[in-house]
């Protein structure tokens, strides 16, 4: 959430920010802003809402300098208007930040009582007073920053400049990221290596407590104690092309599509289909010895663990607690000895998940993790390493990332089943065989496209929309559910079928589809008795099966969805497709924001 960019540049940066900020829009766009420094003096420009409004107003009003600082924002602190747009002015010296400033309250009421006042009402702007301060009491900016940064509580990414300085960016870490690049007599800040990747693919990333000073010529980073330390350069390796939409309309869509493929590419790194061998790194410690896994995740990510609970029992015959990462640390969870913790989540950033990541290390955890991105914060804090290979997911909504997510968590289950003696070397086999087939599962499902787009209007006029499932397929429904509420914004549930006739059946009439993720198997028949029960009440039924259930069960369906026939442990990652299918044609039927949908964003960097 916010991304921030700083550019040490050659000639005229806005242009190359407010490019880095598209690639950042991902994470927030209730405003954007852009500040340069020009014959000494700072020059800027803010506006509410998307960076198109930004950037119509640089096309009327435009802004040179070769130094400058941006940021699109999501805000925590203060509505989203223009003064409470970043980056925010105080004396000499400008700022942008990601984060929270969770003390701001007591410092605003301290620099508030000196008589300073503010011009926003975010809690990012008490940083810029509390430099100005220092800059004010004769101190550098260098020395202002080192005043400063010991007084901050909670989470920050910052990136700052000062007056009359042009040849000086100052950024720090803490809780959020922030990453530094290197150019040829240029350098930048950025929220991700992503925002860069135009500009260089050589990076630093900035450990916890980390602050830098660039100029054109070099970089200085500190650690928290003030001691200058090197941070190694690595090529991030990532291109500006692979955030482009291609032939599809929304990032969504075309990350939809790109499921069989991702799921390849991912699964090539743990299959060993011709040995029958799940391949995963070696940890340090013994998988063997492993007596509990503790799951932690947030949204999309917690349903893949959802999922992965089941696999992981099953097979591995191994207790497995799950919580949602923002309630984890604070009930006191008890974790014992042997216990490896497991995390989840796209951006590797999300700073409910690293907190949780934390305490677990501090309470001897193992921790494993599963993240889009190799480079994070959870990557490198992790004992054992799960990366997905889906590219970047710029779609706020996640899509291909959860199925990629599914196969890591899937191979991961026989691995440690294995490991544990608890699956034979013919059944790992058995997983392996049907693991390879999921591309091609992706593929047959996402056949029906059409077919799905033909029957949102069914779905996108109604006001509450119930998701059923059972056993893995429960998981699919808060899933399928969370998907709907955040493009199209219907108000929709996701219900363990089971549980209807406990609660939530009270609400069935005949304006509320119902839709039944309901895979022939083992669960079926106990399923589709929940799903008549509901259309015994008039409740509108829209069922997911394949052809043997749509066979036996669709009859007085207002539509049914069919997907390829496939084995249990890939249906998850199957019958995914279909409940995004069905939230992007019903948001798009209904003309939202289907890659920006209103009061979210990416890469959750507060708690
Ligand atoms: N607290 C600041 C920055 C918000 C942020 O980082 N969001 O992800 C604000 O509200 O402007």
């Amino acid at each position: 959430m916010c991304g921030i960019i700083g550019i040490l540049g050659k000639s005229d940066v806005t242009d190359q920010l407010v490019a880095g900020l598209r690639r950042l829009e991902y994470r927030g766009y209730d405003s954007a802003g852009v500040c340069t420094i020009v014959d000494g003096a700072f020059q800027r420009r803010r506006a509410e809402g998307k960076l198109d409004n930004l950037a119509k107003k640089l096309a009327l009003d435009p802004l040179p300098g070769r130094i400058g600082i941006a940021h699109t924002r999501w805000a925590t602190h203060g509505a989203p208007t223009e003064d409470n747009a970043h980056p925010h002015i105080v004396g000499d010296v400008t700022l942008v930040h990601n984060g929270i400033i969770e003390n701001f309250k007591e410092l605003r009421d301290e620099l508030s009582a000196e008589g300073r006042t503010f011009a926003s009402q975010t809690d990012t702007e008490v940083v810029a007073h509390l430099v100005a301060r220092e800059l004010e009491r004769g101190k550098s900016p260098i020395e202002s920053v080192k005043a400063v940064l010991p007084r901050l509580h909670g989470a920050f990414a910052l990136a700052m400049m000062f007056k009359g300085h042009d040849n000086m960016l100052v950024g720090a870490r803490l809780g959020a990221p922030l990453v530094v690049g290197i150019g040829e007599g240029e350098n930048y800040l950025g929220s991700d290596a992503l925002a860069l990747a135009p500009m260089t693919q050589k990076i630093a990333y900035l450990e916890e407590g980390d602050w830098v000073v660039l100029s054109r010529e070099k970089i200085d980073i500190f650690d928290r104690e003030n001691a200058p330390v090197t941070r190694e350069v690595t090529l991030s390796g990532v291109s500006g092309a692979m955030i482009d939409k291609g032939n599809h309309r929304h990032f969504m869509q075309k990350e939809i599509f790109e499921q069989p493929v991702v799921v390849a590419q991912t699964l090539q790194a743990y299959l060993k289909p011709l040995e029958g061998k799940v391949a995963l790194p070696i940890p340090e410690f013994d998988l063997a010895e492993v007596k509990r896994v503790t799951i932690v995740a947030c949204g999309t990510s917690y349903y893949a663990g959802l999922v992965a609970k089941y696999w992981f029992e099953k097979f591995a015959r191994v207790p497995v607690d799950i919580d949602v990462a923002s309630e984890f640390r604070y009930r006191e969870p008890v974790l014992e000895a042997g216990g490896l913790a497991l995390f989840i989540s796209q951006s590797g950033e999300t700073a409910d998940t690293l907190a949780a990541l934390r305490h677990c290390r501090a309470e001897g955890q193992k921790i494993a993790v599963v993240v889009n991105v190799p480079t994070s914060s959870m990557a490198r804090e992790a004992d054992l390493l799960l990366p997905t290979n889906a590219g970047p997911e710029i779609g706020v909504a996640s899509t291909k990332a959860f199925t990629c997510q599914l196969a890591v968590l899937a191979a991961f289950a026989a691995n440690l089943a294995r490991a544990k003696g608890k699956m034979t070397a013919e059944e790992e086999r058995d997983i392996v065989q049907h693991l390879a087939e999921a591309p091609a599962a992706l593929n047959a499902a996402l056949a029906h496209d059409e077919e799905i787009e033909k029957m949102a209007p069914l779905v996108a006029g109604a006001r509450d929309v119930l998701y059923l499932g059972r056993g893995p397929d429960y998981p699919m429904a808060l899933e399928g559910a969370l998907k709907l509420k955040e493009i199209s914004y219907i108000h929709a549930e996701g219900y363990a079928a089971g549980e209807m006739k406990h609660g939530p059946i009270a609400l069935i009439d005949d304006s509320v589809p119902v839709i039944v993720i309901a895979p022939s198997g083992p669960l079926f028949e106990k399923t589709v008795s929940n799903m008549q029960e509901v259309a015994a009440r008039g409740g509108r039924i829209v069922l997911i099966s394949d052809a043997a259930g749509i066979a036996k069960a669709g009859d007085g369906a207002i539509a049914t969805i069919e997907m390829p026939d496939c084995h249990p442990l890939i249906q998850p990652l199957v019958y995914a497709v279909p409940v995004q299918l069905l939230a992007y044609h019903v948001a798009v039927a209904k003309g939202t924001d289907v890659d920006q949908p209103r009061n979210l964003a990416k890469s959750v960097t507060v708690e």
